[in-house]
């Protein structure tokens, strides 16, 4: 008896101490639990914005908890929702490996689970429900196509291209590096001179720039950055070492948030590929659709674009992220 009334105890300063959606939710009838890797970039941000509207918006209850970046609180904040018995459970994981055993007492719990944003890697069958979530891949691909464009512009014979490279084993790093690498696998101009891993965030953007121009200089003619945020951090380090970023190099990025098109617009990045965060409508469809019975697609992605040097970006709206 005493385990169980700490277990409560434990949830409550949970409820308490975790990010309930703003503007009150009273006492809705369905309650999803979301567990949020953290707010590493603009995107993450963006993308925990429009998951506390879209629940206010669908007047979904939502236990919203932050893993300030690690694995283990992801673990832990998916063990509090089971304990609260919550309706559904959605959660971004940061990798794709170690979530079977939480994921199994879900499971055995009874209670679905969503996979936004990321996927995970398992042999468990019927762990999760379905992934609502970018087309990595593609994202990839459409960044080694803009590149084989560009090198065709500049008449380029040999491409030297250096990678900063996302979160080790998450999904967007393994499926933006394979679509990218497949894209121009084939073409002999083509040269992918290292790759370096910045874990999505501005400093270690930076860091990794300066590795890869104290290595190799001015022999760079591109990078290939993952994400906006390490991109953000890259730039200045280029314009420190005297080169002029979009122009000595070629500057490929994804995510697509506002601060990163107004460089792209000053011609210091010369291709963003878009990675939408509004993630937060279909989640709460999905949500409602499995508190129905309904059947759910297993993978759900949102449609997405490319802004480039190719484009006149003079009248994109704004990107609100
Ligand atoms: C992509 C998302 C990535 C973003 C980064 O869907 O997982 O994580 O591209 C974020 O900005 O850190």
């Amino acid at each position: 008896m005493k385990r169980w009334i700490w277990c409560m105890l434990a949830m409550v300063l949970a409820l308490t101490a975790c990010g309930k959606s703003e503007g009150g939710q009273g006492d809705p009838e369905l309650l999803l639990g979301f567990s949020q890797i953290g707010s590493e970039s603009a995107w993450r941000v963006g993308n925990t914005n429009d998951i506390l509207a879209q629940a206010e918006a669908y007047h979904i209850g939502l236990m919203f908890e932050d893993a300030k970046q690690k694995q283990e609180n992801q673990i832990d904040a998916i063990r509090r929702f089971i304990a609260y018995k919550v309706d559904v459970i959605a959660f971004s994981p940061i990798v794709e490996d170690g979530w079977d055993n939480v994921l199994l007492e879900a499971k055995n719990a009874g209670i679905p689970v969503i996979l936004v944003d990321r996927d995970i890697s398992t042999k468990e069958e019927g762990l999760t429900t379905c992934l609502i979530g970018a087309d990595f891949y593609s994202e990839g691909v459409k960044a080694g196509e803009y590149l084989l464009r560009k090198a065709d512009s500049l008449g380029l014979e040999r491409v030297n291209i250096v990678e900063i490279t996302g979160t080790a084993n998450s999904t967007p790093m393994r499926q933006r590096q394979a679509g990218f690498a497949d894209a121009v696998a084939g073409d002999r101009r083509i040269h992918i001179l290292e790759s370096i891993d910045g874990d999505f965030i501005k400093s270690r953007g930076a860091e990794c720039m300066k590795i890869l121009l104290d290595k190799y200089g001015d022999e760079i003619d591109v990078v290939y950055s993952h994400n906006d945020e390490m991109t953000l951090g890259a730039i200045p380090v280029i314009e420190e070492a005297g080169l002029a970023p979009g122009k000595d190099i070629v500057v490929i990025s994804i995510d697509g948030g506002q601060d990163a098109i107004d460089v792209l617009k000053q011609g210091k990045i010369n291709c963003i590929v878009e990675c939408t965060p509004r993630l937060g409508k279909e989640l709460m469809e999905t949500v409602l659709r499995l508190r129905n019975g309904e059947a759910v697609e297993k993978t759900i992605h949102p449609d997405e674009q490319v802004f480039s040097d190719e484009q006149d970006l003079s009248n994109l709206e704004p990107r609100g992220y």
